[in-house]
């Protein structure tokens, strides 16, 4: 599997196609809509948790490893959707969810029954001597980390309804091993670790003076170990793709976890550039961003895992992310020249591409009003917590409408007919008022759209082994609107210029003899060269050919 030549689409299940008028995306729905799939060109789509779930976080709380959950069909339907996948040379990549399960999940029930054996697949600690939870660690959806049960606590990193696994149970690893080793029997060849970097917990748990309680958890002591073993024991014995999800990781342990010598995973996501709009590191607030801090970030993983050896996923949204063209683009004036200028600054960087459902016809924020349009579980808990903190309604709808993960999960955008074609019935959460003129099929006929300038971005990366293989060097540096870069492969190479903003700017001709045939993308159609320097117009995205 050549990862460096693939783009991976990550299905959002729920809010993706429903067949059976539940409101509510299905497998059925994913079967049906996969020659718009094809007509993209990925090679691989990422389906998040399908498995049996209460729902609370939307099947990160998984109750079953290897069951689906009726709302999304049966296992028939998904060995129907694998078949139909396997022809159409498209590689399923399924989520693991290995750091908590749902409260529901039978380990937990017999856990909580008393079971022994049960207990120890979970982290329960004795209270402090007060009687107080055993740490004062907040958990990454608000509140303490600790929930009591008896005369104990468990640790849920998440939602009280996840409860963490312990990991330094060997048997709780076998289990894992096996339901790794139960998808790939089914054929199965890609895989998404949930908050990998997040298992291995330290060996006495003690308060975060300092911090919420991460720097004793993130990438924690054996996590290196454990990959290692996950690795060796599943997926390892098979022709994969992986990639870890990880969750304040630091770039040093990046390279560890996707360097093909260490034998632990193919790729990684990291989110450090995903946060250049939170004030003073805190997500609930309300900010631009700032594109200094994105540009240097992004900049900084491409060379520096370069150096490593490490290999990263390159993308700007997923599913808890607001939407990259209403939050780093213009989702007005010109949203398609920004929806564009922004997918050609990610595809041609060193790494493989996600692109996120909607992402490539340009789908923006929800602009929900009301805190009953929210679903969300985290952007729930926030609204009440801003509230206890005394903030105004209006205020923290404000930050809502910029952060909640449910601006990218409202309904695929398909038709402009009702719930923009996505069900006949009542979605289970609102689409966005502009699927009348953003759809896929608005976008399948127009020959400028924003789809087909990511179809030919998939495309090149397949057949250019500059952008597959070359090595990546920041560019114009100094700019304070330009995001840029070179990517070079057997002398040959390629210069990526992008106007991060409405303001036209320049940047100074770095060989001198380009011509507009020496284009390899743009979203203008031309290209102004004036007095040595190329001209950049409103969000202006180039790739020139350069030697
Ligand atoms: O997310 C991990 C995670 O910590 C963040 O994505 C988080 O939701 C966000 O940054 C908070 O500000 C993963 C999944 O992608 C997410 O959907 C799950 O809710 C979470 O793990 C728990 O499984
Ligand atoms: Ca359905």
């Amino acid at each position: 599997m050549d990862i460096n030549k693939m783009t991976v689409y990550q299905i959002y299940p729920k809010s993706f196609a429903d067949t059976n008028g539940d409101g509510i995306g299905d497998i059925q729905g994913i079967i049906k809509k996969l020659p718009y799939i094809v007509e993209l060109g990925v090679d691989c789509i990422w389906l998040t948790p399908i498995y049996k779930s209460p729902g609370k976080d939307n099947g990160y709380d998984v109750a079953h490893y290897t069951e689906i959950d009726p709302v999304y069909g049966t296992m028939d339907d998904f060995d129907q959707l694998v078949a139909l996948c396997e022809d159409l040379g498209i590689i399923i990549m399924l989520d693991m969810v290995f750091n908590h399960t749902s409260s529901e999940h039978m380990w937990f029930k017999k856990a909580l029954a008393g079971e022994q054996k049960y207990k120890d697949y979970y982290i329960f600690e004795p209270p402090k001597k007060d009687g107080s939870e055993p740490t004062n660690w907040i958990s990454k959806f608000g509140g303490n980390a600790w929930e009591k049960v008896g005369d104990e606590y468990y640790l849920h990193l998440f939602d009280v309804s996840q409860p963490d696994l312990n990991w330094k149970n060997e048997n709780l690893r076998k289990e894992i091993y096996a339901v790794v080793n139960f998808w790939l029997d089914k054929g199965i060849r890609g895989f998404r670790f949930d908050v990998i970097n997040l298992i291995s917990k330290p060996h006495i748990y003690e308060d975060d003076l300092t911090g919420d309680g991460r720097r004793f958890y993130t990438d924690g002591p054996h996590i290196h170990t454990y990959l290692k073993e996950l690795n060796s024991n599943t997926f390892g014995n098979y022709d994969c793709v992986t990639v870890g999800e990880m969750s304040s990781t630091t770039i040093e342990n990046c390279i560890k976890y996707s360097n093909p010598k260490e034998n632990e995973l193919h790729l990684v996501f990291n989110f450090h550039h995903l946060k250049v709009d939170y004030v003073d590191g805190q997500k609930w607030t309300k900010a631009p961003f700032d594109f200094l801090a994105l540009k240097n970030l992004l900049h900084t993983w491409q060379v520096q895992m370069q150096i490593g050896g490490g290999s990263q996923a390159v993308f700007l949204c997923n599913h808890d992310q607001p939407r990259s063209v209403s939050r780093f683009g213009c989702d007005g004036a010109y949203h398609k020249k920004s929806a564009k200028m922004l997918a050609t600054a990610i595809h041609l960087m060193k790494g493989t591409p996600f692109i996120y459902q909607g992402e490539e016809i340009g789908m923006t924020n929800a602009g929900f009003t009301s805190i009953d349009d929210y679903r969300d579980v985290e952007s729930i808990n926030y609204y009440n917590i801003l509230k206890d903190e005394g903030k105004q309604e209006e205020e923290i709808l404000d930050i809502l409408a910029q952060k909640s993960r449910d601006n990218a999960r409202t309904p695929m955008q398909w038709d402009n007919t009702a719930n923009a074609g996505f069900t006949t019935k009542t979605p289970w959460i609102s689409p966005a008022k502009n699927y009348e003129t953003i759809n896929t099929q608005a976008a399948l006929a127009d020959n400028d759209s924003i789809f087909n300038h990511y179809k030919k971005l998939v495309q090149l990366r397949k057949e250019n082994d500059i952008i597959s293989l070359g090595t990546y060097a920041p560019a114009y540096e100094d700019s304070s609107d330009v995001f840029a870069y070179t990517r070079k492969y057997n002398g040959e190479g390629i210069l990526v210029v992008c106007n991060f903003y409405e303001k036209e700017t320049e940047v100074t001709i770095l060989d001198g003899n380009l011509t507009y045939e020496d284009v390899l993308i743009s979203n203008y159609g031309d290209i102004v060269l004036s007095d040595g320097k190329i001209q950049l117009r409103a969000y202006e995205a180039l790739a020139i050919k350069i030697r």
